[in-house]
């Protein structure tokens, strides 16, 4: 029978020399497997004298503890040396400037809305955002929009699966609903923005089913349509980069304002393409008007006490009239020679200091 003392010696050889865990793994089964070295010794044992064996087994215990040891050091020097060479393999300078050639452009979508939420940021506004698939509670009930309202129809609104208590989740078709949950999240004073994207069951030359839409929201003491028209009146001179827009509001309808308005602003429309800010003819830019009362008690705020204005717009449509795009469509092709073409360079951000679209 081959000496303990030897065969540990070799076996800790062995196992000091594997390269690797793999090996060292086979090594651990040679070792101390089902049918390894020692295991084997284990097995003759059994028919050993009383005396013998007692002095046997404390010698060969001991050995399979010193390997056991040995086997789990190398172990962790492997795995350690291994995640260094893959750290080392993965390394990246992020200093390094991207090549031109393969940096990536910002859509016209997000540039349009990094504008907007820088122009109401320094007014002082939060930018919001909240999740796309919506309760009717949300998107429609808070809003002021009753059970047999057209925008509830099927072929309008896209709805999901029912739920097992029977409420079915519709895609949000605005993003009101997250200014409902701003308004139950914590209470008045609230002027937020909130940009993000939308759904209908439209699809036409003019319509995609998902749009991105922005809204704002103001609510506080003393609030009227006054401060409404200042705001949006701001906005349209730094969004649109002129000294002045003169603006017309229409009076209009919707469910979760009253009086609720239309906003046009001047433009020139002569030699096929549109001016802002000059000529005879008039844009229609975005909805808004003074909360509904019913929209503030939905979320539990007095409407003797506060009040608020708000508005909406549709991003998709104002890109393309400033950046002069002419097709929707290719708004969500991915094509990237589209994108190369209309996108913007990742790191020009717009600011109010530097210029918004530079
Ligand atoms: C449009 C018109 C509008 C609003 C959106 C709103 C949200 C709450 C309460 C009251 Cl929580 N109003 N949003 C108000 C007026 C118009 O959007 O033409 N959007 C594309």
């Amino acid at each position: 029978m081959q000496d303990v003392t030897e065969l540990e010696s070799e076996l800790l050889g062995r196992i000091a020399a594997a390269g690797s865990l793999e090996t060292l793994e086979a090594e651990r089964v040679a070792a101390l497997g089902r049918k390894g070295r020692i295991t084997e010794l284990m097995k003759t044992l059994g028919g050993m004298e009383p005396e013998a064996r007692k002095a046997f087994a404390a010698g060969l215990n001991q050995a399979k503890d010193r390997i056991t040891d040995a086997l789990n050091a190398r172990k962790d020097g492997l795995s350690r040396a291994a995640l260094d060479a893959r750290l080392a393999s993965e390394r990246v300078d992020v200093t390094l400037p991207a090549r031109p050639e393969q940096a990536g452009r910002i859509h016209p979508v997000s540039q349009v809305v990094d504008e907007i939420t820088e122009i109401f940021a320094a007014m002082g506004f939060n930018i919001a955002e909240g999740p796309d698939i919506e309760d009717d509670f949300h998107n429609f009930t808070a809003l002021n929009i009753p059970p047999d309202h057209p925008a509830r129809q099927m072929h309008d609104t896209f709805y999901l699966a029912e739920k097992p208590d029977g409420s079915r989740p519709v895609l949000r078709t605005h993003t009101s609903p997250v200014q409902i949950r701003t308004m139950q999240a914590g209470p008045p004073p609230h002027r937020i923005v909130v940009p993000g994207r939308t759904y209908r069951m439209d699809s036409d030359a003019t319509h995609t089913p998902m749009f991105h839409q922005i809204e704002g929201l103001v609510i506080d003491r003393d609030i009227h349509m006054g401060h409404l028209k200042g705001t949006l009146e701001e906005f349209c001179r730094a969004f649109f980069e002129v000294e002045r827009v003169t603006m017309r509001f229409r009076p209009s309808y919707f469910p979760f304002t009253e009086p609720s308005a239309e906003v046009d602003i001047r433009c020139d429309r002569s030699g096929g393409q549109i001016r802002i800010g000059e000529g005879e003819d008039w844009l229609e830019i975005l909805g808004c008007g003074m909360v509904h009362p019913k929209v503030l008690q939905a979320v539990g705020i007095d409407p003797d006490q506060w009040q608020g204005f708000a508005w909406g717009m549709g991003i998709d449509r104002i890109a393309m009239l400033k950046y002069g795009i002419p097709d929707l469509r290719a708004f969500f092709d991915a094509d990237l020679r589209w994108l190369r073409h209309y996108g913007f360079a990742a790191l020009d951000l717009p600011t109010l200091g530097g210029g918004l679209s530079r």
